[in-house]
Order: structure tokens, then sequence, then C-alpha cells
């Protein structure tokens, strides 16, 4: 099986992906609106067909980017059915089944933090996504959505307590960097409710607690009542000057045979060392040279009329250049992808 954590660092949030290696069935659990392109270009890279965006709850913190992949990937939208989103197109409930090829995640119902609360096992009780229901060390708030203690005591207790203590677990934030748990430390060192708290004792802690509100609660929660749908109805605009993909390093790449059939509006940063270039060595046609080592150095030559794009034998070190252009300011900056051997494999044009 494929799996990954990944995390925004503005919410604390972590998005999990979870695919079948051989098909490349995949569930999302938990996105964040503003890491689409992050999302999709792992999903691109890995050959992933998402079947399914599912919340573990109602966030207050960040908007859910479910419905954003919804509407790039076609997967369909799962939420709780406790929570009444629009645009969800599988209301789940506890025990329904969510499957990805060999593999399902079962629904645990585990309100208490919020009345919408589910908790997502693997079908080998090996993983469990707990949402905020139990974090490390640590639970959901319970002090508004429909919060309380007792519930939260019986949900952690009946549904999560009971899975195999081996059973690893991946909660929906953490706060100190701590990525991932096991059932075994949590009922042993979860100071709100390991160590054989009582429900009496996890009341008491839950409710001396005194948490600022979250600072996005009152855009988060109407935006999560729509899954994510912005209220204009569509998505954010993407670069309009060019067919770009942001990569999952983060990279804005455009294809070679685009920027050939549109040089002339563009500037084509030939970013090879001196050294590289053999005698007889070509160019892309049109391009002009700046080494990647002198680029620092230079970014007043670098015009601004025209979108630039970068590129050196690989691809690679050209991504660089790209960073440090937009550090300067130049927004319409892409590399291209594949570089120089890509461009001249596919036949496009070259000079001396
Ligand atoms: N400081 C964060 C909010 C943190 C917060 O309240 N997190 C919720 C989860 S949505 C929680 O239950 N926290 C439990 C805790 O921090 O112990 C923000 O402003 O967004
Ligand atoms: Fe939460």
């Amino acid at each position: 099986m494929i799996f990954r954590q990944m995390y925004d660092s503005t919410s604390s949030t972590y998005t999990y992906v979870l695919a079948d290696a051989s098909s490349k069935d995949a569930v999302i659990i938990d996105p964040v609106f503003e890491q689409l392109n992050r999302d999709l270009a792992l999903i691109r890279e890995l050959d992933l067909k998402l079947l399914y965006s599912i919340d573990t709850h109602c966030h207050a913190d960040h908007v859910t980017g479910s419905w954003l992949l919804q509407q790039k990937t076609g997967c369909k939208l799962g939420s709780a059915a406790a929570i009444g989103a629009g645009n969800v197109d599988v209301a789940l409930k506890h025990g329904d089944r969510i499957v990805f090829d060999d593999h399902h995640l079962e629904v645990r119902a585990t309100p208490g933090h919020t009345d919408g609360c589910l908790s997502y096992v693997l079908n080998d009780q090996t993983m469990a996504f707990t949402g905020d229901a139990l974090l490390i060390r640590g639970c959901g708030r319970c002090d508004f959505q429909q919060g309380d203690a007792a519930t939260l005591f019986r949900s952690i207790t009946e549904q999560i307590f009971s899975l195999p203590d081996s059973c690893m677990l991946y909660p929906a934030h953490d706060y100190s960097g701590r990525t991932a748990s096991t059932v075994k430390e949590e009922k042993a060192f979860n100071p709100r409710i390991g160590g054989g708290a009582s429900e009496t004792d996890f009341v008491g802690y839950m409710d001396a607690m005194r948490l600022p509100h979250p600072k996005l609660i009152d855009i988060a929660l109407p935006a999560n009542m729509a899954s994510g749908k912005p209220k204009e109805g569509s998505c954010p605009k993407e670069p309009d000057w060019a067919p770009v993909r942001i990569n999952f390093a983060g990279v804005p790449e455009i294809d070679p045979e685009w920027v050939a059939a549109h040089a002339n509006e563009l500037h084509i940063l030939d970013v090879r060392e001196p050294e590289e270039m053999v005698i007889g060595e070509t160019r892309i046609a049109d391009s002009r040279i700046m080494p990647l080592g002198k680029l620092r150095d230079h970014l007043e030559e670098i015009p601004r009329d025209k979108p630039v794009v970068t590129f050196c034998r690989s691809g690679r070190r050209s991504s660089m250049a790209v960073s440090i252009l937009q550090k300067a300011g130049i927004e319409r900056v892409a590399n291209i992808s594949g570089g120089y051997l890509h461009w001249r494999d596919e036949g496009l044009p070259l000079a001396e």
C-alpha cells in the first residue's frame, strides 16, 4: 500500500493519502484548501486514481480542500451525514466502508470534539485516522461545535482504545511536530485520558481548559458546511499566462512543446554554466544565457516585460533559478520540464 502524510504549517493540519500500490486506487483524508496544488501534484506524480476525498469532521481552523479535489479529479466527496454539509456525494455513517481496491477504511463515529467527528480505521487495523477525537498526547477541545467531553471520553475509550495496542494513530493536527502514535502509547501516556483516567477525570480536565477560539473559525465553519466550495462557486484562478503545473516540490513547470510554440512571447533563460558547454553543443533557439551561479548578482538584467522560462541540462538546477526569480518578485516564471535534454529529444528548434 502507498501511504503519505502531508503537513499544512499554517493550520498544523495533517493530510493523508492511502492508495493500493498496484491499481493506484486512492483516498485522501482531510485535504486543506490552500494545498490543492501540492495534493494534485502528488496524485499526478504517483499516477494515483483518487476515488474519495473524505474529512474527519467540520473543521473550525481551516477550509477543507475536498470540493476542489472533487472538481479537479472527479473523486467522490465523503463527510459525516451528521454534519449535513453541502456538495457531499457520500454521507458517511458509523459502520460504512470506504473501499479502495482490496483495502477499505471502516468508518467509526467518534463524536465529542464535534458531534459529526469520524475516525477511519484501515481494514487490517494497523492504522487509524482519528481526526481531532484523539490527538498525540492530547485530544480535540470540547468547548464549541456541540462539543461534549463525556461523549468524547466514550468515543475514545470505546472506538479507539478498543483497537489493537499496536495500531498506529494518525491525528488531524499536531502543534508540536509529532507525526504518529499508537493505541498502546496513548493508553499509557495521554495526559488527559491515558493511565486509566476515569470519565470524571477527563471531563474535569477538559472543562478546565481555556483555549482561544481558532483564528479562522468564522470563515472556516461556513466554508466547510459547503465542503470548501467558495462563495463565487469556482476554483481559484490558476496562472493564466500558460498551462503551468506546480509539481510536488512546489516548482511551476511548463512543457517544452508549449514554450516552443510561444517562444516570441517569452524570455527563455539558459542557466547552464559555461564549463558545461562542449564545443558544438546546441542551445534552445532564442534563449539567452544567464548561468545559475551568476543569476543572483544579475537580477536587474532579467527583463520583466514577458514571462520567464528557465532551463538547464536536465531541468533540475533550473528549478533553483525559478525560485530565485520568484523571490525577486517575478511571478510569471516556470521551469521547462526535463530541460535541454527533453527539448532536444522532442526535436524542438535548436541554435548553435
Ligand atoms: N490556534 C489554532 C486553533 C487550535 C485549536 O483550537 N485546535 C483544535 C482543533 S480544530 C483543538 O481541538 N485543539 C486541542 C488542543 O489544542 O489541545 C488556530 O487559531 O487555528
Ligand atoms: Fe477540529
